[in-house]
């Protein structure tokens, strides 16, 4: 039965499950496009939260990105992307939910700002200061490296890649001369992430798609203006 993953490499909870289906060489077909563009009316029903990405295996629809990841690794174990060790295990869960709660939260309350006719500089000061602290909290977690469990890629690097790709694509909107900051742990880890097996080319499409999801929203704006 066919598995379709519905949702853009612009997103970095769909780009997880992609990076994670390349690294267990699933039979995933892709599904490219917004939101808006891949729920047309007739799927809202069995997609009521209508975000992507979401799953369809068979006749089942599976929501929200870690609870995908997760089916798919109980679904095809092998090869493993979660360590056998049970508090190993929670170590890579923790790490992607520090990504989820403290970096990417933050990151989504800071995006209404870019267009906001008048911005709110001091929730846009507080909003940097909260993904500062989230990136920490992941500098205080991530294993020596040189993935984030240690040698081997697992789950928590699929979630960190694409997310640590995709805040500072954000925050730069606000701050035009923000960067992820180069030094200390994270930096390392996203230096080397640049460059690793399967992440450094899934890294490089993901920003192709940025840029042509750029080239088309100002094209649309300027129309609309
Ligand atoms: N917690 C969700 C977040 C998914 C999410 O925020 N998706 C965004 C795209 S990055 C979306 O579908 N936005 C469209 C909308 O909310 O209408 C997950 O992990 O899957």
């Amino acid at each position: 039965m066919t598995m379709r993953l519905y949702g853009t490499k612009i997103s970095p909870y769909y780009a997880r499950i992609w990076l994670q289906a390349q690294l267990k060489r699933l039979p995933l077909t892709l599904v490219e496009g917004s939101a808006e563009d891949v729920i047309p009316e007739a799927m809202k029903r069995r997609n009521p939260i209508g975000k992507i990405p979401f799953l369809e295996d068979g006749d089942q629809m599976f929501f929200e990105s870690e609870v995908i990841c997760e089916y798919l690794e109980d679904r095809f174990p092998i090869p493993p992307l979660l360590p056998t060790d049970p508090f190993a295990r929670s170590h890579a869960r923790l790490l992607t939910r520090i990504l989820d709660l403290y970096v990417l939260q933050p990151t989504h309350r800071l995006a209404p700002q870019i267009r906001a006719p008048q911005r709110d500089e001091a929730l846009i000061a507080r909003g940097f200061e909260d993904v500062a602290r989230g990136l920490e909290h992941l500098a205080s977690f991530l294993k020596p490296g040189p993935y984030a469990m240690g040698a081997k890629p697992s789950l928590a690097d699929c979630a960190l890649a694409t997310g640590l790709w995709y805040f500072p694509r954000i925050l730069v909107r606000l701050r035009p001369d923000y960067a992820l900051p180069g030094e200390g742990p994270v930096g390392v880890y996203w230096r080397f992430i640049c460059t690793a097996p399967v992440f450094a080319p899934s890294i490089d499409e993901m920003t192709e798609a940025h840029v042509a999801f750029r080239r088309e929203l100002d094209k649309k704006l300027a129309a609309g203006r």
